[in-house]
């Protein structure tokens, strides 16, 4: 049996999204950053990245963490990938040029997409999108995502799906490309990026994780 461990408001929503897609069963550990606690080290808090044996199976202290068997993996988009390959059915490679492609795209989501979309998001979680500072922080991240973001444009130019079905690489890319959404003006422009993105939200599964996420304390 697979074990997640993260809480849905994490990056472990990304391979919860993709459990749900293909219908694989799991146990989910709960795991709550330490930075969203009063006191992570009390007696009788949470299970958190800072308690000692969370950190003994990941000692980097992050969510989301993944054991199937003796294998434990620590990166939100090498678990997705995993999960994919051996479970996914059509939501995985069906060939080794198709898991290089799902790898590519996660690769640009991790390294084009996430950085300057969590700068976004942060700006918006602090209530700084209205400040001097704020402004500047959304200018400069999209920028930075503009290429990324035009490159998306063009390849869902007559396409519903980054790959010929909905799969693993959907879920990675909106995922980090999530966190910039609500930033108008990014999509505004975009709207090949803007219908897939509404296209991967409307789907029952990720309704679904979306519902558990909302339901946990902000
Ligand atoms: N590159 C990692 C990043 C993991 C990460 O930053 N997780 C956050 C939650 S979304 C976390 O655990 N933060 C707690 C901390 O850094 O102390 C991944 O994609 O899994």
């Amino acid at each position: 049996m697979l074990t997640i461990y993260g809480v849905y408001r994490s990056r472990a929503l990304r391979p919860l999204w993709l459990l749900a897609e293909a219908g694989v069963p799991f146990t989910h550990v709960p795991v709550i950053q330490a930075y969203r606690l009063p006191d992570p080290k009390a007696p009788g808090a949470p299970l958190n990245t800072a308690t000692p044996e969370f950190l003994a199976l990941n000692p980097i202290g992050q969510i989301p963490a993944l054991r199937d068997g003796p294998l434990l993996l620590t990166e939100s988009l090498a678990i997705c990938l995993h999960i994919a390959r051996k479970f996914g059915g059509a939501l995985g490679p069906a060939s080794d040029d198709e898991a290089s492609l799902m790898e590519n795209w996660a690769l640009l989501a991790a390294t084009a997409i996430e950085p300057a979309a969590i700068e976004v998001l942060s700006v918006y979680r602090d209530k700084q999108q209205d400040t001097p500072t704020g402004q500047g922080v959304l200018k400069i991240a999209a920028e930075r995502l503009k290429r990324p973001v035009n490159r998306l444009e063009a390849h869902l130019q007559g396409r519903d799906w980054l790959l010929d079905r909905f799969s693993v690489a959907d879920i990675m890319v909106e995922e980090c490309l999530r966190y910039a959404q609500a930033y108008g003006p990014l999509l505004a422009n975009h709207p090949n990026v803007a219908r897939w993105m509404a296209a991967c939200q409307a789907r029952p599964a990720f309704r679904d994780v979306w519902a558990r996420r909302n339901a946990e304390p902000e």
